[in-house]
């Protein structure tokens, strides 16, 4: 398999803000396990702290810093990423600090100078079709049926009869992890105004309005349409022990970021297992994510296998 193209571009220092100080980890956000597989798909250099929704461009994570940087190359030249998308203030030291929000915009910024270089450029119209769906799908369907609160907007105790995954049944665990930054006695109320915050915006999403079984159900034929995808992809390669990529290419395109970051998602939360035990019954997609971890993330703690 050839290697992923290389920059020569100059690399700058980029600070990623992952939401945890967990160095050595992937962290729950499949967003941010996404940036990371891009950067390091490429060997781009960057180093990680945990930054907080709250300070962030567009008030989640990932975002990036860039310290002392003219940003003017970071601006691509389709104009979707312009210099006002970029935060700038100045630094304790007078350094200019440039700072960006969303996955999505920071790879598309990122790709704009040959930081990142744009693999899927070569692909065939048709393979970009499906590697966008294959993004929607997993970032725009997939990703509120985890983070699904109940449709009531009663606090997670009276509400039992509905199943919820990673923001109800384990609401507890989640906001723990999520709000870990928080001490208490404020975490209990930054957690009920978050848990309500979400309620509503499922609601009004549509994903609010189903119940347990439902988004069970919507959960695990989505994965077993990627389980079949992904086992298509790796028949069709000569298996040498290498990652093999989602849409049966010999690289990684946009959407095995995305994947390996939403099958680590799953694989790490302890605030998901309804999620990690449909995952776990395809082999061939924990595979998919071991294998990529062990090529690009040997510095970072695999996650655990199940006790058999
Ligand atoms: N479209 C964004 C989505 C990022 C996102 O949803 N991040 C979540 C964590 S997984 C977050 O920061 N949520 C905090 C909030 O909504 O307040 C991206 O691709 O970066």
């Amino acid at each position: 398999m050839p290697e992923v193209r290389k920059t020569t571009t100059e690399v700058p220092d980029i600070t990623l803000f992952r939401g945890w100080a967990d160095s050595g980890n992937h962290v729950w956000s499949p967003f941010v396990i996404k940036l990371e597989a891009r950067l390091r798909f490429a060997g781009v250099k960057y180093t990680t702290d945990s930054g907080s929704p709250l300070a962030a461009p567009k008030g989640k994570i990932p975002y990036i810093e860039l310290r002392g940087q003219d940003i003017s190359s970071f601006v691509d030249s389709g104009g979707e990423i312009k210099s006002s998308e970029w935060a700038i203030r100045t630094g304790d030291d007078g350094s200019h600090i440039a700072s960006l929000g969303d996955s999505a915009l920071i790879i598309k910024a990122l790709t704009a100078p040959g930081l990142l270089p744009d693999i899927n450029e070569r692909l065939s119209p048709e393979t970009k079709c499906h590697d966008m769906a294959l993004r929607a799908l997993l970032e725009d369907k997939l990703y509120f049926y985890h983070v699904r609160f109940c449709s009531s907007l009663q606090f997670p105790p009276h509400c039992a009869s509905l199943t919820r995954e990673r923001w109800v049944d384990n609401y507890y665990t989640m906001r723990d992890h999520a709000l870990w930054s928080i001490p208490y006695p404020i975490r209990v109320v930054v957690g009920i105004l978050a848990y309500r915050k979400h309620t509503a915006m499922l609601h009004g999403q549509g994903t609010g309005r189903f119940n347990g079984q439902e988004v069970k159900r919507f959960k695990t034929e989505i994965w077993q349409t990627i389980d079949g995808l992904l086992r298509a992809s790796k028949s069709a390669v000569k298996d040498n022990g290498e990652p093999f990529w989602a849409l049966g290419g010999d690289g990684p395109t946009e959407a095995d970021a995305t994947l390996f970051g939403f099958v680590v998602s799953v694989l790490i939360c302890t605030a998901g297992p309804e999620s990690r035990e449909i995952i776990r019954a395809f082999p061939t997609v924990t595979e998919y994510a071991q294998r990529i971890h062990d090529k690009y993330f040997p510095d970072y703690h695999k996650w655990e296998e199940p006790r058999t």
